[in-house]
């Protein structure tokens, strides 16, 4: 039996461990608050919990795999977004519901949500020479994303839904502006086509590095963040 250890600079390994405890510490978070939180808000609880859930359990495998392999876990990566980026889509749907937030709006996000991770997909894994190619089309879907947040419908139902809701969908606009904005910078780190041909990173197995480390502080931030700014609003509400 071989004994895996962990060197102490290796900070990919270290990433993923406390990726690990920290979304299945902030699962167990949400879910028990789930009893002290008004009825209006347990489902919005519920989906905050879910989307740390998910992770936690991605987590877990993602951890293990880079332990035994050394390598980038990308599939199991993927498979978590999505499922977790739509959960966000969802919580944005669900604090705009009372000033009328419709299901075609939460389509479009997901959509929207969909061909950006697919694209990266692509970039990441079938068709790595084409990278920067496809991380423009996932680019654009973000931007429109950041634009239905912050300037379109979801922007402007919160501001209908009272000052609660308005000042909480602000802050996740800057969750969505900034903390997803580092999932692209993680991107142009680790896949060939660097930063439109510029190379940030020369080595091939740092440059894979460098993605894991700043993927897992990306997930970390908006997962978590996500989740307590809608806890928040939910005190906020009662
Ligand atoms: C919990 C996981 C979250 C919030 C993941 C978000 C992922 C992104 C915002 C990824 C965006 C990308 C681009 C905008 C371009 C390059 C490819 C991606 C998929 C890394």
């Amino acid at each position: 039996m071989e004994h895996l250890q962990i060197a102490s600079d290796n900070y990919v390994a270290f990433t993923f461990f406390i990726g690990t405890m920290a979304m299945m510490a902030a699962s167990v978070f949400f879910f028990f608050e789930l009893n002290n939180t008004a009825k209006a808000w347990r489902t919005s609880i519920l989906v905050s919990g879910l989307i740390t859930f998910i992770a936690a359990v991605h987590y877990y495998y993602m951890r293990g795999y880079n332990l035994e392999t050394g390598d980038s876990p990308t599939f199991f990566r993927y498979v978590d977004w999505i499922l977790t980026v739509p959960l966000m889509c969802v919580e944005f749907y669900l604090i705009t519901k009372k000033a009328g937030a419709k299901v075609a709006l939460l389509w479009k996000l997901i959509f929207a949500s969909l061909v950006m991770l697919v694209t990266g997909y692509f970039g990441e894994t079938i068709d790595r020479d084409n990278s920067v190619l496809w991380g423009v089309i996932s680019g654009a879907a973000y931007f429109y994303i950041a634009y239905l947040v912050w300037f379109g419908e979801v922007a402007k139902l919160s501001q209908s839904a009272g000052p609660n809701v308005a000042k909480a969908t602000r802050i996740l606009a800057w969750f969505v502006l900034v903390g997803w904005a580092i999932y692209p910078l993680g991107y142009i780190l680790g896949t060939p086509g660097g930063l439109f041909g510029m190379k940030l990173v020369a080595d091939p197995a740092a440059a894979s590095h460098a993605m894991d480390i700043v993927y897992n502080i990306a997930d970390a931030i908006n997962k978590i963040g996500f989740g307590l700014v809608i806890y928040a609003l939910s005190r906020n509400e009662e």
